[in-house]
């Protein structure tokens, strides 16, 4: 082969992640990229805006747009979210659906098929969680359910946590994509800044550490970033939330709380930046910051 038929062969697109929330989407955008950007949670709704993930292979490069669970928006935050869903089934060259193939299938599923369908994008499907599953012919049923409903390039049951099937999905995605030249530089790992980053490694600890509304009403922004010195960084995150009960409690009886979110995002900081850093959380009360645009834009929660 010579190399221009060779470069002839390369293939590039976006593919977005979707499905219902708590289907592993972020997990799955982890794991391909082999380095942790987006936030994870056993909470629903953990992801709140669409990450791309760049994945560059000898033989295609795929642009992987994470979007937050499709759910029933009942805030203008999740009216933006659902939004984001929306916007990037338009503009991908591939859809993955997401299901977690360890529960059994309700309404919320067909509403996310709907999506698909109504997209009328080439699409996978993907049968996460296999894991969970004590006799994989479980799949068989959902499989079949799947198939009726739409034209699937490709079903493939994957675990996104233990990593299965992984190199299957990677060849499978390649193959759907159209011929053309890498879009970003092969050492551009996301879209997204450090300072968001950051923040949301901060949110994912608060996410794991509270139960019940809190995970809901609490957002998370960088507001200072100091380089002390090239090995050293100070960071300053306001962390939101709607009332000052709450507050009490991200805090905790003696800080307790708000000490051990702040050690555990520190760990994980220090090692995205490759360096030490300081990291200062602050409380903030911001009644109904869900439904204010003005934080919804500065809290980078867009409809895109
Ligand atoms: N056992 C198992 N758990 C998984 C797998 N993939 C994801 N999970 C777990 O499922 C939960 C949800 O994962 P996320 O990646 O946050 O799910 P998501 O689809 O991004 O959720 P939203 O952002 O809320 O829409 C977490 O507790 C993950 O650890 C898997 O393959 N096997
Ligand atoms: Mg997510």
């Amino acid at each position: 082969m010579t190399s221009a038929t060779q470069k002839e062969s390369y293939r590039s697109g976006y593919v977005a992640l979707v499905g219902r929330p708590n289907a592993g989407k972020s997990t799955l955008l982890n794991r391909l990229l082999g380095q942790k950007i987006a936030a994870v949670s056993d909470k629903p709704q953990t992801t709140r805006f669409r990450i791309q993930g760049v994945i560059t292979q000898p033989e295609g490069q795929i642009v992987l747009v994470d979007t937050p669970g499709v759910h029933k928006p009942g805030y203008e935050m999740n009216r933006r979210m659902m939004a984001a869903v929306q916007d990037a089934l338009l503009t991908v060259d591939l859809v993955c659906l997401i299901c977690d193939a360890s529960v059994s299938t309700g309404s919320g599923d067909r509403f996310v098929l709907e999506l698909v369908q109504k997209s009328n994008k080439p699409a996978l499907l993907l049968l996460n969680k296999i894991d969970k599953l004590e006799d994989k012919a479980a799949l068989l049923p959902l499989i079949e359910w799947y198939r009726h409903e739409y034209e699937w390039r490709e079903v493939i049951p994957i675990s996104a946590l233990r990593g299965s099937m992984i190199d299957v999905l990677l060849n499978g995605i390649i193959k759907q994509l159209p011929e053309g030249e890498p879009l970003f530089a092969d050492d551009q790992l996301t879209d997204q800044p450090m300072r968001t980053l950051v923040a949301e490694i901060v949110r994912e600890k608060i996410l794991q550490l509270t139960e019940e509304e809190i995970p809901y009403v609490t957002a998370v922004v960088t507001e200072k970033w100091e380089e002390v010195r090239e090995d050293f960084t100070r960071i300053y995150c306001a962390i939101f939330v709607e009332r000052p009960s709450q507050k009490k409690i991200v805090i905790g009886k003696s800080a307790a709380r708000l000490k051990e979110i702040g050690t555990r995002a520190r760990q994980d900081i220090e090692h995205l930046l490759g360096h030490r850093c300081h990291l200062e959380l602050f409380v903030k009360v911001e009644e109904e910051w869900r439904n204010k645009m003005h934080l919804l834009d500065d809290l980078g929660i867009r409809e895109g």
